[in-house]
């Protein structure tokens, strides 16, 4: 039999596992794809959509992610949960029902989830998110409530109702998800996807090695990465490069609607919220690129990795490691991989007051994750200005 049908009778992720294809454009969003003009008309929602989840810790890019996924006809919005994180859920809960009854989507139930993560005490990011989470920017009292069903039981009820079918996009610390995880083994099965914001392969922004969202949860994040659910992650290698502009908000600004007024006065404030917090950076929007992934993956470029997340590091907790079928763990280890082609995914060694090793290891590569590694974040920046000023 030649490679050609050898291919053809395997799966395309077999496929690729076994070939190590380094950039993987798999399908994972939208069941159907809008065109401009469907978009500038009036939003049609029905049968054939995508169901989602979203999972969020509002948060200025999660607000801005929310008025996207809202303005976005391919998804149907099933839930939007409430996380601690940027801010205490005393705050971002009523975000979310504020950005929900912005969009006029108020039929769209929302959910009050943890208020702190597993293990931890939450720690926040008001430095970035000022102390209202929306970077000061002022909106009015939700009139809406959330609904009584707690967020990890929602998620669980819902996706049990679809099977299959729910994509669960993730823009916060991952302790509902990780809950709803821990309470019934078979959800992670039923789960068509996460898509998450959250971890690095390439340096952290909280600590020198952690992503936010994983540093706020790790033992959460390690519970999702290890339930066999296909994970797609949008970390800081592509969300670094997201950087918010004058000129993007001055053309928010200049949109009609109140979608495209709120949008222009979170990022307006962000931009504010930025300079007098003192960084020399501009806002990156980091939930509204896991959104416009799901949306449309071809904006970015995708690695197949085996990625784990440290939990017991002092300095290092909340590190995403992500392990290729290429190098073994770094793009620098081509040499050694020549000599060593199949390394193993191994912990920590064993200490002299313990002859026990890390209970991590495996000597087979099997992916867990679709993670970013490169955006076009021009293209990203027309999807989510055009769609949020409802040019598009
Ligand atoms: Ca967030």
């Amino acid at each position: 039999m030649d490679l050609e049908q050898n291919i053809s009778r395997m799966t395309r992720r077999q496929f690729v596992t076994a070939t190590g294809a380094l950039f993987v454009l798999d399908s994972f969003g939208p069941r159907v794809r809008v065109t401009r003009g469907q978009l500038s008309g009036k939003l049609e929602r029905g049968p054939g959509l995508s169901r989602v989840i979203i999972d969020t810790d509002p948060g200025v890019d999660d607000a801005l992610a929310l008025l996207l996924a809202m303005r976005s006809p391919e998804l149907k919005i099933e839930a939007i949960t409430a996380v601690a994180g940027n801010v205490p859920l005393e705050l971002t809960l009523p975000n979310a029902l504020r950005m929900v009854e912005i969009a006029g989507r108020s039929e769209i139930p929302v959910a009050a989830g943890a208020k702190a993560p597993l293990l931890r005490r939450l720690v926040t990011a008001t430095y970035v998110h000022g102390e209202n989470g929306l970077g000061g920017a002022a909106f009015p009292e939700p009139r809406t409530t959330a609904v009584a069903e707690p967020a990890a039981e929602l998620i669980r009820s819902i996706v049990k109702k679809y099977p299959g079918e729910v994509t669960l996009i993730t823009i916060g610390p991952l302790t509902n998800v990780a809950a709803a995880l821990q309470s019934d083994s078979e959800l992670a099965g039923r789960v068509r996807r996460i898509v998450m914001m959250g971890g690095s392969l390439s340096g952290g922004n909280i600590t020198p090695a952690a992503e936010f969202n994983i540093y706020v949860d790790p033992e959460a994040a390690r519970i999702v990465f290890q339930s066999g659910m296909p994970v797609t992650m949008v970390g800081l290698d592509v969300t670094r490069r997201t950087a918010l502009t004058e000129e993007h908000v001055r053309a928010l600004e200049a949109g009609r609607g109140g979608v495209s007024q709120a949008a222009a006065a979170l990022a307006r404030n962000a931009i504010e919220q930025h300079r007098r917090a003192g960084f020399a950076a501009r806002p990156n929007m980091h939930d509204p690129l896991a959104v416009a992934a799901f949306l449309d993956s071809s904006l970015l470029k995708w690695k197949d990795y085996y990625v784990d997340v440290e939990t017991r590091g002092e300095l290092t907790a909340g590190e995403t490691l992500g392990y290729s079928p290429r190098t073994g763990g770094s793009e620098q280890r081509s040499a050694t991989e020549k000599q060593f082609p199949n390394l193993l995914i191994r912990g920590s060694a064993p200490t002299l007051a313990s002859s026990e090793s890390s209970s991590v290891l495996r000597d087979k590569f099997v992916p867990n994750a679709k993670v970013a590694v490169d955006v076009d974040s021009a293209r990203f920046f027309d999807m989510l200005i055009g769609r949020l000023s409802g040019k598009q």
